[in-house]
């Protein structure tokens, strides 16, 4: 019989089990504490922080401005801490998630070193049971996943991969300790948000720098820069003001769609407009900018455009600038990486730029990389290729609902659930930033779930309900709406991890809704108005 994971002896079992001490997990912990729940969270890192425990690697950082990106449930906390830079570099960030788990005292809630690897339900007694990776076992009547969307990291199915004879890291496990680059001969494969960030603050140590490039992202300029003591005087006089504007735009940052259209401006007022925000920081010009940039063909043909005509500014090589244009997908319509100095970096003599759609990579040797046309040697090999993203890390478990029914293949077309929170037929099964919820700034969306799940678990205890799951025919209105809310939108008919493409993992080449594309407000209108009916959307007993 399997040990049990959980307390000690004599203590009583959870009420509620949580999987991963990320921002979602230690926030889902807090909250329902203050409810009073016995609650167990188990995460598979030594210690809290998920993303910014996990992604080590060399310029991690946000492109969320700090300020909009920390928790708000406590005012003490937010003029307790203060973040150095406008755009936070991942160790100040792991600095505040531990900062908040010593304030709050979560690690004793916390078993960590534990990876959950299956789940199952017991319909009998409506109880979730959970494995974890070594055999141990913990029962919950609930089950709340944190998981992460991008926390299932994949490595690219490219031949050899073993045979390479030294260090190889993909950027979401980088050792903890650092990688001294100093002079080594680097190779990188993928050109995403990742790689972008790694790229530019690594181009200037290594010894030579070849990036090996698939399909070029669009990048625009972050412009983070230091915190001033006044800045950080004024941050904390208005954090009211700050989370109120994330809370009226459609992606929770604090940049909102212009409601002008492209063409109602003139060429010169537009090429003004879109100067203005390459010159400013964060995600203005992706999610600030005119409103069908993202909508219409032609809209986007221009914007394009402009921004084809800044790299082409930037990179002294004709041809390589070439290179670094997207020519498969416009501008916006995968997640925009923000860069410091990223294109300049084409221009340093030890960098060299191997577009793999001319020399494609035949197999990874004990020297380095062999395209179709050379072989590349290095000390050492970067990995930036990315997520299986949002269900991923669902389909890394073994999820079982009741009658043994799988998740991972009730999710194989395409994921069914009723508000990105519960998934069609595994009752008791809470998602925090599941499949199907809006996403953007994502402290900011993880707020509101949790909230809103801990009002359905209050909701629960206050009425002796042991069991809930979403009607059949709101899962099915709901699946709708999603597939609705993102037909119109260009970035639909483009693959990335977003649209749930990823050609490293088998069955995940075609196209499918992973988020809630029709705006964070409205979102937040819909998941309201169901707590506020009584939640006639879901069966309960
Ligand atoms: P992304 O954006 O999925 O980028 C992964 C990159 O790796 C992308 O350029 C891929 O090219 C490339 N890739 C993946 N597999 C291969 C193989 N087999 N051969 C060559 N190139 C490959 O992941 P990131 O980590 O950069 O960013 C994920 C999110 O994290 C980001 O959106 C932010 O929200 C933070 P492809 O485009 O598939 O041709």
């Amino acid at each position: 019989m399997p040990a049990p994971a959980t307390a000690a002896a004599g203590a009583l079992p959870p009420e509620v089990i949580i999987i991963g001490a990320g921002i979602a997990g230690m926030h889902q912990l807090y909250r329902l504490r203050e409810l009073g729940l016995r609650v167990q969270v188990f995460e598979a890192g030594s210690d809290v922080g998920g993303t910014w425990y996990w992604n080590r690697y060399p310029g991690a950082r946000f492109d969320s401005e700090s300020w909009t990106y920390g928790y708000s449930f406590s005012p003490e906390l937010l003029q307790e801490w203060e973040w150095p830079e406008h755009f936070s570099a991942q160790p100040d960030t792991l600095r505040y998630l531990n900062f908040v788990a010593d304030k709050f005292d979560l690690r004793r809630d916390i078993r960590f070193n534990s990876r959950v690897t299956a789940a199952s339900f017991d319909d009998a007694t409506s109880h979730w049971t959970i494995t974890l990776d070594n055999g141990e076992q913990a029962r919950a009547p609930l089950l709340i996943t944190a998981l992460g969307p991008l926390s299932a990291y994949t490595l690219p199915n490219i031949p050899g991969r073993e045979s390479f004879a030294g260090p190889a890291y993909h950027t979401a496990r980088w050792p903890h300790e650092g990688v001294d680059l100093k002079g080594k001969r680097v190779g990188i494969i993928g050109t995403g948000a990742t790689a972008i960030q790694t790229i530019q603050t690594i181009a200037r140590d290594v010894g030579h720098l070849t990036v090996f490039q698939r399909t070029p992202n669009w990048a625009a300029p972050l412009h983070n820069r230091r915190i001033t003591p006044e800045e950080q005087r004024e941050i904390k006089a208005s954090y009211a003001e700050i989370f109120e504007r994330c809370r009226q735009t459609s992606t929770c940052f604090i940049h909102q769609t212009d409601p002008r259209s492209v063409f109602d401006v003139t060429p010169e007022e537009r090429e003004a407009f879109w100067e203005k925000l390459y010159g400013e920081p964060g995600f203005g010009i992706w999610v600030g900018n005119f409103r069908d940039v993202l909508t219409d063909q032609a809209a986007n043909d221009l914007a394009s455009a402009y921004m084809a005509r800044k790299i082409r500014e930037r990179v002294k090589d004709p041809a390589t600038a070439e290179r670094l244009i997207p020519k498969n997908h416009g501008f916006g319509t995968r997640r925009l990486p923000l860069e410091s100095g990223y294109y300049e970096v084409y221009n340093q003599d030890n960098v060299r730029l191997v577009d793999i759609n001319d020399t494609p990579i035949e197999r990874i040797t004990p020297r380095g990389i062999q395209t179709s046309a050379e072989e590349h040697a290095f000390d050492l090999l970067i990995y930036a290729t990315g997520f299986d993203g949002v269900t991923g890390p669902y389909d890394r478990m073994d999820i079982r609902g009741p009658g043994g029914r799988s998740l991972r293949q009730a999710w194989t077309g395409t994921p069914r659930t009723f508000l990105g929170m519960l998934a069609e037929g595994f009752p008791n099964m809470l998602m925090v930033l599941g499949p199907h919820t809006a996403r953007g700034n994502i402290p900011r969306n993880i707020e509101e779930i949790v909230d809103w799940l801990t009002g359905l678990v209050a909701h629960m205890h206050k009425h002796g309900l042991a069991r809930v799951e979403a009607r059949p025919e709101a899962v099915e209105a709901w699946c709708q709406h999603v597939d609705k809310a993102a037909a119109g939108l260009l970035f639909s008919q483009v693959n990335s991890w977003q649209t749930g493409v990823n050609r490293n993992v088998e069955g995940r080449d075609i196209r499918r809704v992973l988020g809630y594309y029709g705006g964070a407000v409205d979102y937040r209108r819909r998941i309201e108005a169901v707590a506020a009916n009584g939640y006639q959307e879901f069966l309960f007993n």
